[in-house]
This record gives structure tokens, sequence and C-alpha cells, in this order.
């Protein structure tokens, strides 16, 4: 395998797998994108993630490289070339990082609930997003500076980690009916997200949002049938 012979490792309607494609693209990496079935979960992935055995995987030349947080940061420090991702200050980098860890260990997992709570239980789940989300205009109004992204002018880490929940954002509002993203509580989060999915880093693979409510509803069904162990 060429050294320099970058696959990755996903499924589309990934939240996660789509971190690491919208960074290759930022990049302008070229890779072979390698569809896993998860059911059963490949030898690939068995192997390249034996910890978690959770895709994206990353594989450059012959190394894995797992968790999209930590593959969006290794493709910014292994193509310098490109435009960069993390911010250059410190301190930004660390309120991009505390985000980043806000969104994947609180934020998501609520948003997850929703997919297989009755819809009695749903408008609670639904209010403790929508707090979230207020937390994050306000984060959006002090990182951006009066710029498209949380990242300036670019996208960043912080709008990477974000932007690739608005698919499953979408989502939930579909099927709660409620919004998460309002022009009145959250405009300047409203704009970002459009500028986030019309950026040619994410035009094109975005999933569509009629697409990912079907996988979801099927994926919903068979976690009431089997809930995860
Ligand atoms: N923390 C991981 C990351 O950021 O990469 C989460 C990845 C993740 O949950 N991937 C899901 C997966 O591989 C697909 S969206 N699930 C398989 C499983 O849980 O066994």
């Amino acid at each position: 395998m060429a050294k320099n012979d970058v696959k990755l490792l996903g499924a589309w309607p990934s939240p996660y797998v789509l971190r690491a494609r919208v960074a290759l693209n930022i990049k302008s990496v070229k890779y072979e994108f390698l569809e896993e079935t998860m059911a059963p979960k490949s030898e690939l992935l068995l192997q390249s993630n034996p910890v978690y055995k959770k895709i994206p995987v990353l594989i450059h030349g012959d190394k894995p490289i797992c968790e999209s947080q930590v593959i969006v940061q290794y493709i910014d420090e292994a193509w310098t070339s490109g435009p960069s991702i993390l911010p250059s200050d410190p301190c930004d980098r660390a309120i991009h990082r505390f985000w980043a860890v806000y969104l994947d260990e609180t934020w998501f997992p609520t948003m997850k609930s929703l997919l297989v709570v009755q819809a009695e239980e749903r408008k609670p789940l639904m209010d403790q997003l929508s707090e979230g989300i207020v937390l994050l205009e306000e984060a959006f109004g002090k990182c951006s500076k009066g710029k498209a992204f949380f990242g300036g002018d670019g996208i960043g880490f912080l709008d990477i980690v974000f932007g690739c929940f608005l698919g499953w954002l979408r989502v939930s509002e579909k099927i709660t009916g409620l919004k998460l993203l309002d022009e009145a509580k959250t405009p300047k989060l409203v704009k970002w997200a459009e500028s986030f999915c019309a950026d040619a880093a994410v035009k094109g693979i975005m999933p569509e949002t009629d697409k990912l409510l079907e996988f979801a509803r099927v994926l919903a069904a068979k976690r009431r049938e089997a809930p995860p162990k």
C-alpha cells in the first residue's frame, strides 16, 4: 500500500464519518470511501478499531486513525498545505474543543434518545436540545467575531463537529414537529447552518433529510425491538 494512500471506512448516514469527509475536502485530499455494512462488521473495521469497533476509521498508508474528532485534528496536522481547521490561538482552540466535547457527550446523545422514546416523552428532550442551541448561539457570537463560521472566514473545527449533526437536527425537527434552529431565537446559527451546508467542502456530501429520516425510522424500529446492550 502506498504511503500516502488514504482510505475512509464509513457509512453515508453517520455524522461522525461526515466530519472526516469534510476535513479531507477542506484539505483537497483524495481518498477512497469504503462503505462499511456494519452487520456484520468487516474484518477491516474490527482490525482497524479493535477498541470501539466504530466508524469512521481513516487509514493513511497502513496506519488506522480512529475517533472522528481525533481524525479531523490528524487531517489538519498531516496536510498542512490546505487551510487550517483548528484555530491558531491556543485559547480559541481550547474553546472549539470544549464545545466539541459538549456536543458529543451531552447534546447529541439527547438527540439520539429522541429516536427511541414515545411521542409524549419527546418535548422535554427537545427543550434540553433547545437550551443547548441557545448556548451554542452565544458561543457562535464570541467565536465567529462577526464572520460566517465559528472558525472565522472559513470552516473550522467546531463548524465541522457541529455542522455534521445538522442532517440529524433536521430529522429531529421533522419527527417532533418542533424547531431547534429558529430565526427568532437563534438567528446567527440559522445563517451559519445555511453557509455551512452551501460550502464547497460540504455540498454534495451532506445526506438529504428525507433519506436520513427514512433511515432513522428503520433504526428506531430495530432499537425498540432489540435495544443496544
Ligand atoms: N465517538 C465516535 C467518533 O466520534 O468517531 C462515535 C462514532 C460512532 O458512534 N459511530 C457509529 C458506529 O460505528 C456510527 S454513526 N456504531 C457502531 C456501533 O456502535 O457498534
